[in-house]
């Protein structure tokens, strides 16, 4: 690493990653177990990180997370949001995550995806709205993304986010993305396969 990437990485750390330790609100969970179906967070921070459920099982049925982000910097709005998806699990063919572009569900829709895709998703706006809809049958693990405001896209530091959870000590972060032991999966090693494995065997 030469000594400006070093200089670049510690500016960051200060800026970046003393809110992200010191400020739980940072991280922002949608439909506890089900509780918060159809409560909107309102987000306002330059940068976070969403996820849904907010535990290691999967979502509920009929489920209704939303998250608005509105992000503010120095007191102002801003012209664009940046979203990594790093966790992305659904039924394939009834439960999505969506992002809008705007402030409601009908607002013009940006992406909606089902099954295992994580695509990159810039909103041109200045809020977005994200939501992991499920129907009546069927769970999977759900779904996680960080966040970022601005209009420049190689100013975002993806590869110094630290992992949520510490890869829930099921993994290795190496540059901002879980490396799963084996036995898990997904970008949050939240994924506990070994039991497919085990029922794959028999
Ligand atoms: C979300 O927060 C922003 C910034 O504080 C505010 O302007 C906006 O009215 C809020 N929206 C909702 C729906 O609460
Ligand atoms: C926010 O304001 C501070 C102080 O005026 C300035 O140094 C900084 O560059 C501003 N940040 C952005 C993203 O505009
Ligand atoms: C989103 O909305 C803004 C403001 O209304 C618009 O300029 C932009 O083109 C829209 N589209 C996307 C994909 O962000
Ligand atoms: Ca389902």
């Amino acid at each position: 690493m030469s000594r400006e990437n070093i200089q670049l990485a510690c500016a960051l750390a200060l800026i970046v990653c003393l809110p992200w330790n010191s400020v739980k609100a940072e991280i922002a969970t949608s439909c506890q177990n089900g509780v918060e179906n159809g409560v909107l967070l309102n987000l306002t921070d330059p940068w976070g990180f969403i996820w849904a459920p907010d535990n290691l099982a999967s979502y509920v049925p009929n489920s209704n997370c939303l998250w608005l982000l509105s992000p503010q910097v120095n007191g102002s709005s801003v012209q664009s949001i940046s979203i990594k998806i790093i966790q992305m699990e659904t039924e394939s063919c009834c439960d999505y995550f969506a992002v809008y572009n705007g402030t409601t569900i009908d607002s013009p829709l940006v992406v909606q995806i089902y099954g295992t895709a994580m695509p990159a998703v810039v909103v041109e706006g200045e809020t977005a709205l994200l939501q992991l809809s499920s129907d009546g049958t069927v769970d999977r693990d759900g779904v996680a993304a960080f966040y970022w405001a601005t209009e420049v896209e190689d100013e975002i530091p993806w590869d110094s986010l630290p992992c949520p959870f510490d890869c829930f000590g099921r993994g290795t972060c190496v540059k901002g993305t879980c490396v799963c032991d084996h036995g898990y999966l997904g970008g949050l090693c939240k994924n506990d396969d070994s039991k497919r494995i085990f029922e794959r065997a028999i």
